[in-house]
């Protein structure tokens, strides 16, 4: 982890800690009297990779996407994917410091005997990541600026992206993402990949990601992928994924 990185789980960290108060862990033994709470919050983080904090609450983006979903979708599939990346790169000289994006970048020269395992947890931690900055309620409705120009030379109209978006989301067979990405250049394009794998690895960088593995909307909408995906589009804020691009873009 380098120096920026460490600052800024410093400072997710101290984010978090404010929006939950004091923490209880374990260690702290069970809460008692009226300190007790419902739900206890995720367990202390060790390793060099943090679960950072959703950022708002469960259920902020109800009636789209339900609060229990969204609760089980952070604190237990991304915490596990977290803690097995952990367990994965730990006591390993060859990564120390590596951030996930690195990792994800240059998986190819990872140690052999662990690349799966940065490739299937470490894709988990960074596309799941980028999936809850990607999202708000009442947000942007559609890309601004550079983006705007950009979905319009690739795709014709915003509409159109949106479509080949969905199309691609309900085309993916078994567990997966559907994308948008762009190249350093600029070049947007729609994109499927299985499990976790991350675009990164394909030396494109993932603007919006839509996760169609089933944890993502059982819950809520059953066999009903295309009413997930429509839901979905709801949320997206493209006032972030227009700031992302400008980002991959001009670095
Ligand atoms: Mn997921």
């Amino acid at each position: 982890m380098n120096r920026r990185q460490v600052l800024r789980n410093l400072a997710l960290g101290s984010a978090a800690l404010a929006m939950v108060g004091p923490r209880r862990t374990i260690a702290d033994g069970p809460a008692t009297g009226a300190t007790a709470q419902t739900t206890p919050p995720p367990a202390a983080p060790v390793g060099p990779f943090t679960l950072p904090s959703l950022g708002y609450a469960f259920d902020a983006l109800e009636p789209h996407l339900d609060a229990q979903t969204m609760q089980i979708h952070h604190d237990k599939h991304h915490a596990a994917y977290v803690a097995n990346l952990n367990k994965a790169v730990a006591g390993r000289k060859e990564v120390e410091g590596w951030s996930v994006e690195r990792l994800l970048q240059f998986l190819a020269t990872a140690p052999e005997d662990i690349r799966t395992a940065i490739r299937n947890h470490g894709g988990g931690h960074f596309n799941h990541s980028l999936l809850w900055t990607s999202l708000k309620k009442d947000g942007a409705h559609e890309p601004t600026g550079d983006l705007a120009r950009a979905v319009d030379s690739a795709f014709g109209a915003f509409s159109s992206c949106r479509e080949r978006l969905s199309a691609a989301a309900l085309g993916v067979f078994g567990s997966g993402w559907a994308w948008l990405t762009t190249d350093s250049k600029g070049v947007l394009q729609v994109e499927t990949t299985p499990n976790q794998d991350s675009p990164l690895s394909g030396g494109r960088t993932p603007l919006v990601g839509i996760d169609v593995w089933e944890h993502a909307y059982y819950l809520k909408y059953q066999n009903r992928r295309a009413d997930y995906l429509a839901a979905f589009a709801n949320v997206i804020d493209w006032s972030v994924i227009s700031e992302r691009y400008q980002q991959a873009k001009h670095g």
